[in-house]
């Protein structure tokens, strides 16, 4: 099978970076494609950074369904665009957090969750409730390294995120941690080992949800409001991703 994992940001090696986190969850047999949009912010960190993530989705989406994909990951913790890349997709399209939240969810009562800037906390805070998950989700806690930032020694990413860890799982009796940011899916194995509870990186999580519900022959329900969008004609900018337009992947 074949899942598009897109990176909403328009950061190449950060691209690099989740391609090769869903290659290493990846079963044998599946082929992952890891995408960015052609615009946008260069990374998400904000209300207005979203909405251009969540067009930039809409656009990989398209590109996607034209080139046969079986599934597609939506790489960043808010999950932008999700809602109108599974009207766009036949497949599975599961973003990183509601994949994590899913996870941890297994795996323990409640479950922490650790992202970059406190400001971006309400997003997940939004998703949380959104998806259902307000008994679940004890605490979402801020360390306030930017994203493009955490690749950055100088930042010392790993001992901020592990401190902020240590003190949520004590501060909200929480028995998992979620990452909050694809961009420390590379962290994850080294936290849990420090930390000796179950961290989930989404980006993981959603490649083998992914490629579960494609094995089971499940797909995206078009009965509703997951139909495909109406056909109709888009203008200026938005135009080649006018849906159900002549030449336009089904
Ligand atoms: C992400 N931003 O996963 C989010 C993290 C965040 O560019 N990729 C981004 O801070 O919401």
């Amino acid at each position: 099978m074949k899942i598009r994992v897109i990176n909403p940001n328009t950061t190449a090696s950060m691209t690099a970076a989740i391609g090769a986190a869903a290659r290493a969850a990846a079963a044998v047999g599946t082929t992952i494609e890891a995408v960015n949009p052609s615009f946008g912010a260069p990374s998400i960190e904000g209300h207005f950074d979203d909405v251009w993530a969540a067009a930039g989705v809409a656009e990989q989406v398209h590109a996607g369904e034209a080139a046969g994909a079986d599934a597609y990951v939506i790489a960043c913790f808010g999950d932008p665009g999700l809602h109108a890349a599974r009207e766009r997709a036949i497949g599975p399209v599961i973003g990183i957090a509601e994949a994590a939240f899913h996870a941890a969810s297994l795996l323990a009562t409640g479950f922490s969750v650790v992202t970059t800037l406190t400001r971006t906390c309400v997003i997940a805070e939004h998703l949380v409730a959104q998806y259902g998950f307000e008994r679940r989700c004890r605490g979402i806690h801020g360390t306030d390294i930017k994203v493009l930032e955490l690749d950055d020694p100088k930042s010392d990413a790993f001992a901020r995120i592990l401190t902020c860890a240590e003190q949520a799982l004590v501060a909200d009796r929480s028995g998992a941690i979620v990452l909050g940011c694809a961009g420390m899916a590379d962290l994850c194995h080294a936290l849990q080992q420090r930390l000796g509870v179950p961290v989930i990186d989404g980006v993981g999580a959603a490649v083998k949800l992914a490629e579960m519900l494609v094995s089971l022959g499940l797909a995206t329900s078009k009965r509703g409001d997951y139909a495909a969008p109406l056909a109709k004609v888009y203008a200026g900018l938005a135009g080649p991703w006018s849906p159900g337009s002549p030449g336009s992947p089904p």
